[in-house]
């Protein structure tokens, strides 16, 4: 099921309509400034589909987009989430290994939505993902205190919440969905009341800061890819806020105590070694916060991809 080993899709999606802070849609142009894609191409030697463009969506944005449900400019992160499930699941459906560079998480509803419905497709199998995130991203409308649908998007991946309406999400398909049995989180230290009792209820595999504190991040990999599950295709979703904000600062909800870098990209290597991964998403960068750290947080988000696609490994 492996995409071809050297053929890679770039989606850049310029979004930060998941949540209130300006800024994280600099994000995939700072990491392609800083030479992501040229290192891949060159030093990876990856043969790579990019339009070159730094998507912004502003056409298919309704001017006017009220609250919802609890949530915020929920047409608008309906709208531009649709879009990117099908770049994504253009790239995915032709084999290719997927990397979007964003934007706010929300975007992950996009990405996880387009290389599920692919994998579905050219290979019959369900697609496990490991989120990677100080947070757990798994409100509901109506569990959340925030009304940032950044923090809902494994809500609406897994289908704990729906919509029958197309314009808000109503147009997410059954094969566009993953299993919470088919989900791990890895660096979780900030969960919502209503979060905890979602994981908890649906028993949902977790490593949290204290899990990485008490057996080590080596142990916790083993026992993360362990519940997938060999020769299962994996799309890793890697909020750069699972990082301690020593490393990377420039992010819209940073929290102490977090992953060091080492312990990032380490993740990273371990799911590039498993030999099944099939997308990755690098989110929540935001260079305009913390302009000082901003050079230290793209250099973070670089290397973590690096990693993952397998740079590392000898
Ligand atoms: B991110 C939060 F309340 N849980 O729902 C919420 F703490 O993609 C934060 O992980 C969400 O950065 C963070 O707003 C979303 C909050
Ligand atoms: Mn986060
Ligand atoms: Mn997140
Ligand atoms: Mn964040």
């Amino acid at each position: 099921f492996l995409p071809n080993r050297h053929d890679l899709g770039v989606v850049a999606v310029g979004f930060s309509g998941g949540q209130t802070k300006a800024g994280v849609d600099a994000a995939p142009m700072a990491l392609i400034e800083s030479g992501l894609i040229q290192q891949l191409e060159e030093d990876l030697e990856f043969k790579v589909t990019y339009d070159g463009q730094v998507h912004s969506y502003t056409d298919i944005m309704p001017k006017d987009d009220p609250e919802y449900r609890n949530m915020k400019r929920p047409k608008s992160v309906s709208a531009v989430t649709r879009a990117v499930s099908e770049q994504v699941y253009e790239h995915a459906s032709k084999g290719k290994f997927v990397l979007t560079l964003g934007g706010d998480h929300s975007i992950a509803i996009g990405t996880i939505s387009g290389t599920a419905r692919a994998i579905k497709e050219r290979l019959g199998r369900e697609l496990a993902v490991i989120w990677v995130d100080a947070h757990a991203d798994i409100n509901t409308p109506e569990t959340s205190e925030s009304g940032n649908i950044h923090g809902m998007p494994v809500a609406f991946l897994t289908g704990l919440a729906t919509e029958e309406n197309e314009e808000t999400f109503g147009w997410i398909r059954e094969d566009q969905r993953i299993s919470t049995k088919k989900l791990v989180y890895i660096g979780l230290r900030d969960i919502d009341r209503g979060e905890k009792k979602i994981l908890r209820e649906h028993g949902i595999k977790a490593f949290s800061m204290y899990d990485i504190d008490r057996h080590g991040i080596g142990r916790v990999m083993d026992m993360a890819l362990g519940w997938i599950g060999s020769d299962t295709p994996i799309h890793l979703s890697f909020d750069v806020d699972a990082l301690d904000p020593m490393w990377a600062p420039s992010t819209g909800t940073p929290v102490r105590g977090g992953l060091t870098l080492r312990e990032g990209d380490f993740i990273a290597e371990c799911v590039a070694e498993t030999g099944s991964l099939v997308a990755l998403d690098l989110v929540e960068v935001n260079p305009s916060l913390d302009v000082h750290g901003a050079s230290d947080t793209v250099r973070a988000g670089c290397s973590i991809v690096r990693c993952a696609l397998g740079d590392t490994l000898l």
